[in-house]
């Protein structure tokens, strides 16, 4: 086999305590690259490689591989038999596969026994017949030479060594591993260039056999196999990186789009939050623009009333009410404007739940007149009440007086009742209905469901209504006829929600207010300071030449 020409494999063989670790050791220019020591038995038991970078004469590089070996010959230890020798010779193998480039036989001036000319068997038997081309005796202890004696001197006094000698071809060597620095430098470059010599001489190959072969070959399958197994897991580990690194940029790309998804949607919200926040504003702003336009048309049309009104005052003055015709024709005005007759409620929406007029049911109530009259339902019953009440105070204390009481006519059955004293004035000067005062066991006024009223003179209709309404929780049909007199105010919003809320079940509601007892300032009151809250109750305010009528329907 064609040798490399940078690599150089060397096998020490020989007599244990012959020097091969030593001359080891020199070749690889070390002092413990193997361990050498004077021992009667083996040191080195097995067989093991040593490397050194060798530069040559002309500064060429080569690797060189020596492998120090057990001792044979020895009767303790070493190749004694077949199992011994089989494994030291498996590692040689192993070791120097390819190919071996010389085997060193390592003997000893000094030391040499006859057996020791059958290292040249034991080469030719583990290794073959021919791998005696490739051995070189290599004699230690040059130092011990006889003085003047020289190397072939010594091989001559020894007919075995000088055989063994002249079976390597005559190649030999005598060497003093016991030098150090450059003159053992110089011994071991003479060496290596007599192991290139017999290279070249044996055509510059290395020495292998079957062995080798095989042993190469195997290696070389596992070279295969290991560079296989090698490729499998570097495509294997390529794959994943790839197939980690898709996955990630899948990942990548549906984050970005979730982010680009998720940026469009808030967009859209953005904008349609925006649109609906326009809408929403100008809406209102509509709103309020068609509100302004109403207030401001309101505004106008109650400065137009208030001068009409002034100007019907100061012509009444001047006429020192004389003239109940201009009072009635300035109503008469005010109903041809629309104020006084049907004023439609102010939300549009709100109709009457009970409008007994409309819808042609028959009236419950009788229209009021002079004694009343006798009401056909059974819990029906008539209110009528005349209290003149004087105010006036006495050491800071306010004392009332006039008469006193009202009469309560019910009708239950046939019988018809008459309830006097019902009203009382209490100490703030309000007139009340005094729950107390209705005489027990005549008539049970918590089940009341229709009542009318009718209260002479002018009494606070709010605090009046509110002590009624306490006495008949079940009240569903109200009619009170009122006479103010000049300056009363009546705030029909307070009554509206007084109604509302103390009798629920109220769904009728009909006030009548004699017109001729209401002057203007009167009338001013009932049309413009409380007529814009009324509702639902108050849907509908009618004014004649008689009465003023607000009713539910
Ligand atoms: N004076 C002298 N002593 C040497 C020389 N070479 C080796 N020795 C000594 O010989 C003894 C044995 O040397 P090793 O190198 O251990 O011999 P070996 O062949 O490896 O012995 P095993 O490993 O037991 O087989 C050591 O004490 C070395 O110092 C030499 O050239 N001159
Ligand atoms: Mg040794």
């Amino acid at each position: 086999m064609t040798s490399s020409q940078n690599e150089m494999r060397v096998v020490l063989i020989g007599r244990t305590g012959n020097g091969k670790s030593s001359t080891g050791n020199s070749l690889l220019h070390s002092r413990s690259a193997f361990h050498a020591t004077q021992s009667g038995q083996s040191i080195t038991k097995d067989c093991k490689p040593g490397r050194y970078q060798h530069t040559d004469t002309y500064g060429q590089q080569k690797t060189l591989t020596v492998v120090d070996t057990p001792g044979f010959f020895d009767t303790n230890t070493a190749i004694t038999n077949e199992a011994v020798e089989k494994k030291i010779a498996s590692q040689i193998f192993e070791m120097t596969t390819p190919g071996v480039h010389a085997f060193l036989i390592i003997t000893r001036v000094g030391r040499f026994t006859p057996e020791e000319k059958n290292t040249v068997d034991f080469i030719r038997h583990i290794f073959g017949p021919d791998a005696i081309k490739y051995c070189i005796v290599v004699i230690t202890g040059e130092d011990q030479l006889e003085e003047g004696q020289n190397l072939d001197e010594f091989i001559n006094t020894s007919p075995a060594l000088r055989d063994l000698v002249q079976a390597c071809g005559n190649r030999r060597f005598g060497i003093n591993n016991k030098l150090s620095g450059q003159p053992l430098e110089r011994k071991t470059n003479q060496l290596i260039e007599i192991i290139d010599r017999m290279i070249k001489n044996n055509n510059g190959n290395y020495y292998t056999n079957d062995e080798y072969q095989r042993i190469e070959r195997k290696r070389q399958e596992e070279k295969r196999k290991k560079e296989e197994d090698e490729r499998r897991q570097k495509k294997a580990e390529e794959d994943a990186v790839i197939a980690r690194t898709r996955q990630e940029e899948r990942r990548r790309a549906e984050e970005k789009m979730r982010k680009v998804q998720e940026e469009e949607r808030k967009k859209a919200e953005e904008k349609m939050r925006k649109v609906q926040e326009e809408e929403r504003k100008n809406a209102e702003e509509k709103m309020r623009k068609i509100r302004e336009e109403e207030q401001q048309k309101a505004e106008q049309r109650e400065r137009e009333l208030r001068r009409e009104l002034d100007s019907a005052r100061q012509c009444q003055r001047r006429n020192n009410y004389d003239d109940d015709n201009n009072i009635n024709s300035m109503i008469r005005g005010l109903q041809s404007s629309g104020l006084g007759c049907g004023i439609p409620s102010m939300n549009g929406s709100m109709g009457m739940p009970f409008s007994p007029m409309s819808s042609g049911m028959e009236m419950p109530f009788q229209t009021m007149g002079s004694g009343g009259s006798r009401i056909g339902s059974a819990h029906g019953g008539r209110f009528t009440g005349e209290f003149m009440a004087t105010r006036g105070a006495a050491n800071g204390r306010p004392i009332y007086e006039g008469s006193r009481g009202g009469q309560y006519h019910m009708t239950s059955g046939d019988q018809f009742y008459s309830i006097h004293g019902i009203l009382g004035y209490h100490d703030d000067g309000c007139v009340r209905v005094d729950e107390n005062s209705i005489p027990r066991g005549i008539v049970n006024h918590r089940a009341l469901r229709h009542l009318e009223i009718e209260c002479v003179n002018s009494i606070d209709l709010f605090e009046f209504l509110e002590s009624l309404l306490r006495c008949v929780p079940g009240l569903q049909q109200l009619q009170v006829t009122i006479c103010p007199i000049e300056g009363f105010q009546i705030s029909f919003h307070n009554i509206a929600r007084l109604l509302q809320n103390y009798v629920s079940s109220l769904n009728y509601f009909h006030c009548k207010i004699p017109i001729t007892n209401v002057y203007p300032c009167a009338i001013d009151q009932i049309l413009h300071g409380s007529i814009h809250s009324i509702h639902l109750l108050f849907a509908n305010v009618e004014m004649n030449n008689e009465y003023i009528i607000i009713s539910s329907a």
